[in-house]
């Protein structure tokens, strides 16, 4: 019996999207009145990103945005996942709102919404005002007041637009690489900043959904990247590494806005002296009820005990893994394995997959304008099918927006890493999408029964 295609199909209202960040794409960070964020000035300073690459142009999405909702049109994209940069909307990150930046993001929820595009926006993806950066940051307390200002003035001017409605981006990647390891923006290495940068972002993140309740009528959420861990042997010091490092990415940030506390092993055996006590309203402040979850998704971990610092924990590279051009072994089992996890600790929330995706080598742009990216296309796949096996396990998945929509800038990583599904030639701004592109639009006009 030939098989019913229909089973194969996604739920009914799956959303289909891809993803982007606000300085990795759009270029001209000082236009129209903005001030810096963190990230120019990071990306500014020698040695802090591969080749020196900054985000003065990235895609040039800023003057192209028009282009570029017509491109995600004719890929039949459902959906858009966006960020908005707080210094170009707040040039000091707090106080005079510059018009011009706003009319920015009206514009471009304007032409989505004419296409048929539901936009869901993050409020912070990584790229402070560097304005209040000087003013200490993620380490000052009243940045939770700043960041609830700055959703206010999104929330006022699109909140009859925009539906959903992202928080932050993935904290654990703020704290571990802005203020532990300092690979990205600001750059700090201290396990003593490290403790109050993440407990002033869940802050931030309380302050800002409890601002939304007051003025905005729809859905707000909270993105982190989660990543399972599985130990490397059954030793206790394996096991117990394995433990630490899942408390420390996977639950630390989950366990606090939906929970109302921290893991306990972020103080007993990460931070030790370094993790203070904090108050009890903070903790009010910080579990507010959430609409959706959104997840990122790219590898998993298989960990051992090492003497790296604090975590003292470690991926081991698979003998017969696959890997990715950032190193990250593809293990699409992880994704379904973390959203049974996410099901049964907190209790099926709506969850998007906000981000998933691959940097692969891409070969140059053919002649007759194709980009065979046979990678990223299985990547794709088998994350998609990993999906429907979460839902088909019970899982309240609504959505999945690939990472990314373009080649694009990646962090301190620079252009050296292509995310797209659609290929940019950075001397001439050349949109191609590639052939991951073209396969996943058949995925979005069959709802799922193509994958
Ligand atoms: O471009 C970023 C993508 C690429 O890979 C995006 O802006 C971020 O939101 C997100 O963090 N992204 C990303 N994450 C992959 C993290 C994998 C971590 C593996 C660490 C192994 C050492």
């Amino acid at each position: 019996m030939a098989a019913n295609p229909n089973a194969r199909r996604f739920p009914e209202g799956f959303l289909w999207g891809a993803a982007t960040a606000a300085h990795q794409i759009e270029g001209s960070p000082m236009a129209d009145g903005a001030g810096p964020s963190i990230w120019t000035r990071f990306a500014h300073t020698p040695g802090m990103t591969v080749n020196g690459d900054t985000g003065d142009v990235a895609c040039d999405h800023y003057n192209r945005w028009k282009d570029d909702v017509a491109l995600m049109a004719s890929l039949g994209l459902k959906a858009y996942r966006f960020s908005t940069s707080w210094s170009r909307i707040l040039p000091d990150g707090t106080g005079r709102v510059n018009q011009k930046g706003l009319d920015f993001y009206s514009r471009l929820v304007d032409e989505l919404l004419d296409k048929g595009i539901e936009p869901l926006l993050t409020l912070y993806h990584w790229d402070l005002p560097a304005a209040l950066d000087d003013r200490g940051g993620w380490l000052n307390r009243d940045v939770a007041d700043w960041f609830a200002e700055y959703g206010s003035v999104l929330y006022r001017a699109l909140d009859g637009r925009v539906k959903k409605w992202v928080t932050l981006n993935e904290p654990w990647v703020v704290t571990d690489g802005g203020y532990l390891h300092g690979a990205l923006a600001p750059g700090h290495r201290s396990k003593y900043e490290t403790p109050i940068a993440t407990h002033n972002l869940m802050r931030a993140h309380g302050a800002a959904v409890k601002a939304y309740r007051e003025i905005g009528k729809h859905e707000i959420g909270l993105v982190v990247n989660i990543e399972p861990k599985y130990p490397n042997t059954q030793s206790p010091e394996d096991l117990a590494a394995t433990k630490r490092a899942h408390a420390y990415m996977n639950e630390q940030y989950l366990d606090a806005a939906l929970l109302g506390k921290y893991p306990p092993e972020l103080k007993n055996e990460i931070f030790g002296d370094a993790w203070p006590e904090w108050a009890d309203e903070d903790y009010a402040l910080i579990k507010q009820k959430l609409d959706f979850i959104g997840i990122n998704y790219y590898t998993r971990s298989v960990t051992q005990a090492t003497d790296s610092y604090p975590l003292k924990a470690g991926a081991v590279r698979q003998k017969l893994g696959t890997y990715t051009e950032t190193g990250w072994e593809v293990f699409p089992q992880g994704l379904t394995d973390l959203l049974v996890w996410a099901k049964d600790r907190y209790g099926n929330l709506p969850t998007y997959i906000t981000e998933n995706g691959a940097a692969f080598f891409d070969p140059a742009v053919a002649e007759e304008g194709r980009v065979r990216d046979p990678l990223r296309m299985g990547y794709l796949k088998k994350h998609l099918t990993a999906i429907r096996d979460a839902i088909d396990q019970g899982c309240d998945i609504r959505g999945y927006m690939v990472w990314s929509l373009l080649d694009n800038l990646e962090w301190s990583l620079g252009f050296s890493k292509r995310f797209g599904i659609v290929h940019v030639n950075y001397g001439t701004q050349e949109r191609t999408p590639k052939d991951s592109a073209r396969w996943y639009s058949k995925a979005i006009e069959t709802h799922g029964a193509s994958i």
